[in-house]
């Protein structure tokens, strides 16, 4: 045998994928040029069907749950961003293990024209992708084609080069000065670790490199929620319901989300980054005259002020998909007045720049003056992360139906399935009535008239339905009605209380609601898909 094995394919593979890795996040990093990783794992995420990508949704919402990773949607994110990476290294992996194969069979004469041939067979597809349905880009799309052309063919060239120095021929002075089979062999091995242990000290070098250089820059560029500039509202004025009698039991989540501490759900790896000077709400379809607002022209509106609890319809119960936090925009039933709308027109199909749409009834729109296009969170232009510049909102809904990063509102004469309807989740996705308990705070026992009182609490939400009772059950106990706190909003979480007489022992505390109209919430369990899972939440201590 006088050529690398498949499995030394393999090593070269990884450690040159690596090290391509490293550089396309300093690409992304310093220059705004695509970091490919991110962007083919979301293009799998669009046109995987969507069972699949429910699956895998669902799996790493379990997994974080299980082993108490922390808040779902940030773990989840930075996972989908693991994978992302992993794929990629697995592609150039067996990509480079494949191209040694050949190379096995075909003779090491073909290795530059068949490695230069692998970096274009994965370099093309990725720039495709990348300028199509890539959101890391900023960078110009020549700059971006070149750049991950050349990279890519470095690459596979790097691979060759690689072949060619582990076929025996390279060795062939060590060899002359030895003799016998098993010398001959044991000096190719010895050569060939030895090269390839020098790869991989280039490669780390490398890695380590792009790695520093990228988070450098990343720190520079900052982005995220830094972008949201000025003043939150929350730090300088007391909520609507400052005053309420009925106070959480200690250890009760917050019942205003800070902005940073929002959950976030969406179908990209990384935020999508719009300018604002070249952004316009692109209005058309059905109307007299297409136009383009500003956001300072949106801006120009009588502003709206919601307090809002947004919910996912992934969250499982008891889980942490869900948030509440001050809207700010304007009512979608005003704006429209001014579209010159066509008599035949009944919905408008609402785009975002991450390919997200959703389609929402115009009778819908007049007849609730709550729906609105939302531009500030908490007092300040929406964070890149939860749409900026524009998201719409609609009670009652799922955050699925929910666009982010709007870009243009078409006016239609039809419904349609909006991005999660088309792919199998419910049509409706009105909000499932939910509570949940959030402390047995037995570190913070109350005496009342002789008795010791062991407060427990946490939160009810019936989308905009309102709560009207919450009731809480100790082992088989009644059912036994808690206190509820005036909420901040008709649209958002009501923090509910129990102060439970305390028995010693181990107990178990269960918690239902019943929604505005006075429908008790399903005990059924049931998952989050297709419609939003259902209940009964439960703490054991
Ligand atoms: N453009 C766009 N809008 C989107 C999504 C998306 O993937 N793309 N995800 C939706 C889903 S599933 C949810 S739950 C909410 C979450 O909003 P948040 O991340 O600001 O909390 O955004 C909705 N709007
Ligand atoms: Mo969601």
């Amino acid at each position: 045998m006088c050529t690398p094995s498949s499995l030394a394919g393999a090593l070269t593979g990884a450690i040159l994928t690596t090290a391509l890795i490293a550089v396309l996040y300093a690409g992304w990093k310093v220059a705004g040029l695509a970091f490919v990783p991110f962007d083919v794992f979301d293009w799998f995420a669009r046109i995987f069907p969507g069972r699949l990508i429910e699956f895998v949704i669902s799996s790493l919402v379990a997994l974080i749950q299980a082993l108490h990773l922390g808040s779902i949607s940030a773990t989840a994110k930075r996972m989908e961003q693991a994978i992302g990476i992993v794929n990629f290294l697995f592609t150039g992996v067996i990509g480079v293990a494949v191209l040694f194969n050949i190379l096995r069979a075909f003779g090491q004469w073909l290795a530059y024209p068949l490695g230069l041939a692998l970096g274009i067979i994965i370099g093309i597809p990725s720039v495709v992708i990348s300028l199509n349905a890539g959101r890391t880009a900023t960078a110009g799309a020549a700059a971006n084609s070149v750049w991950i052309i050349s990279i890519f063919l470095l690459w596979g060239a790097l691979s060759a080069w690689a072949f060619r120095k582990m076929t025996v021929s390279s060795f062939a002075g060590a060899i002359q000065q030895e003799k016998g089979r098993t010398e001959q062999a044991r000096v190719i091995q010895i050569g060939r670790r030895r090269f390839l242990v020098l790869l991989a000290g280039f490669a780390a070098l490398v890695t380590v490199s792009g790695a520093v250089l990228g988070a450098v820059f990343s720190g520079r560029r900052g982005g995220g929620l830094r972008t949201a500039l000025g003043r939150h509202w929350s730090a300088a004025h007391p909520l609507p319901n400052a005053n309420a009698k009925a106070l959480p039991a200690p250890g009760t989540r917050p019942e205003y989300t800070p902005l940073e501490k929002h959950y976030r759900v969406d179908i990209n790896t990384f935020p999508v980054e719009i300018d604002e000077r070249s952004w316009r709400l692109k209005i058309g379809g059905l109307v007299e005259r297409p136009i383009g607002l500003t956001l300072d022209e949106l801006r120009q509106y009588e502003p709206m002020h919601q307090f809002i609890t947004l919910s996912c319809i992934s969250n499982p119960v008891g889980g942490d998909l869900i948030s509440t936090i001050r809207w700010t925009g304007v009512s979608l039933n005003k704006l429209t007045q001014g579209w010159g709308l066509k008599p035949n027109a009944t919905h408008l199909l609402v785009r975002s720049a991450d390919d997200f749409y959703e389609v929402v009834a115009l009778d819908a729109i007049r007849s609730d003056p709550r729906i609105m296009l939302t531009y500030a969170w908490d007092g300040v232009p929406l964070p890149r992360e939860h749409g900026f510049p524009l998201r719409i909102y609609i009670p009652d809904l799922y955050g699925m139906k929910q666009p982010k990063w709007i870009t243009s509102i078409e006016a239609v004469d039809h419904w349609e399935p909006g991005y999660w309807v088309a792919r199998d989740w419910d049509k409706v996705a009105r909000m499932r009535s939910t509570s949940v308990i959030d402390t047995v705070a037995i570190k913070n026992l109350i005496t009342a008239a002789g008795q010791t009182l062991v407060p427990v609490g946490g939160i009810a939400h019936a989308g905009a339905r309102g709560i009207s009772k919450v009731e809480v059950k100790v082992d088989d106990g009644p059912w036994m009605e808690a206190g509820l706190r005036t909420p901040i909003s008709d649209l958002t979480w009501v923090v509910w209380r129990y102060d439970w007489p305390f028995q010693p022992g181990r107990h178990t505390f269960t918690v239902r609601c019943y929604d505005g109209n006075g429908a008790l919430q399903i005990a059924a369990p049931y998952p989050p898909f297709p419609s939003g899972a259902s209940g009964l939440n439960s703490k054991t201590g």
